[in-house]
């Protein structure tokens, strides 16, 4: 440990200062995800054709996640490797209540396919902080849903869609030191996403129940129906599933009502299209 910090800061001591000017820029259809806590700005960049997937609107993904501190110095991870980052815009989430956030991501390869990763500031560098398993095949994406106390023990767990294109599984992970561990799977095919498409929120998570743990609001396979579902005593279980509704494209999110909760989509032509789901509707 003694030698790990020594060369930590050695490391810090020596690195150039990257001015925000001379950051390189997000990748084509990412964007900058802005935080709250210690990290001010994150996107993705230097678009890298190294690994032929191209499920999100082209085939170049990104071998670099950029951070911006709230002091404005910028950090940069560079893969340099075989794995690229397969994602548009990080999340900012603090999994581990420290106050400070992650920029969560997934890291693929032809190998193994993808697998969510947070990534952090500690002592002015930018580090990966957790890693989740990964798929274990090449050409197999997962789509990020968020990270949120999912069953109700005050520690936040992250989710994610495995393969939304091909049988989507909700799959619920818990950090375990610098892992994160699978806790909770569903069966139910769920989808987040479109193969081809730049749109990669078509989940949300809310407490739609008001029990204090966050549920699942998420599109059935072929994203034509909104279902809820909760993970109760370590299970997920769907609680509610919509009638048939116009395609799910886009921008799904969900904001409360006097009587529960209303889902707001973008739909086929950029049309939004709305559906309210009541707290009574929900099986136990
Ligand atoms: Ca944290
Ligand atoms: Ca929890
Ligand atoms: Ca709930």
């Amino acid at each position: 440990m003694r030698l790990a910090l020594a060369t930590l800061c050695f490391l810090v001591a020596t690195a150039p200062a990257v001015a925000r000017a001379d950051a390189p820029p997000p990748i084509p259809d990412g964007s900058v995800a802005e935080g709250t806590r210690d990290i001010a700005r994150t996107w993705l960049a230097e678009p890298t054709d190294r690994y032929p997937h191209g499920v999100l609107g082209d085939a170049l993904e990104a071998n670099a996640l950029v951070v911006e501190g709230r002091d404005g110095t910028i950090s940069i991870h560079r893969l340099n490797d075989d794995t690229v980052f397969e994602f548009l815009t990080p999340m900012l989430a603090d999994i581990d209540g420290d106050g400070l956030d992650e920029a969560w991501v997934v890291r693929a390869d032809a190998r193994d396919g993808g697998r969510l990763e947070g990534y952090g500031l500690a002592a002015g560098k930018l580090i990966r902080r957790y890693e989740g398993p990964a798929i274990g095949n090449g050409f197999r994406w997962l789509n990020p849903i968020g990270i949120g106390d999912f069953d109700g023990d005050g520690k936040a767990e992250a989710a994610y869609i495995e393969t939304p294109h091909i049988g989507g599984v909700l799959t619920v992970l818990k950090a375990k030191g610098d892992k994160l561990e699978i806790t909770a799977r569903a069966i139910t095919a769920y989808s987040t996403h479109k193969i081809g498409s730049t749109s990669l929120d078509l989940g949300a998570i809310a407490d739609i129940d008001g029990d204090g743990a966050e549920d699942f609001i998420l599109p059935n396979q072929v994203h034509d129906r909104i279902a809820i579902v909760s993970l109760m005593n370590g299970k997920l279980v769907e609680r509610w599933r919509s009638k048939r509704l116009t395609r799910i494209i886009g921008g799904l999110r969900v904001t409360p009502t006097d009587s529960g909760f209303q889902v707001t989509y973008r739909t086929t032509g950029g049309a939004e299209n709305q559906v309210t789901v009541s707290v009574s509707d929900l099986t136990q």
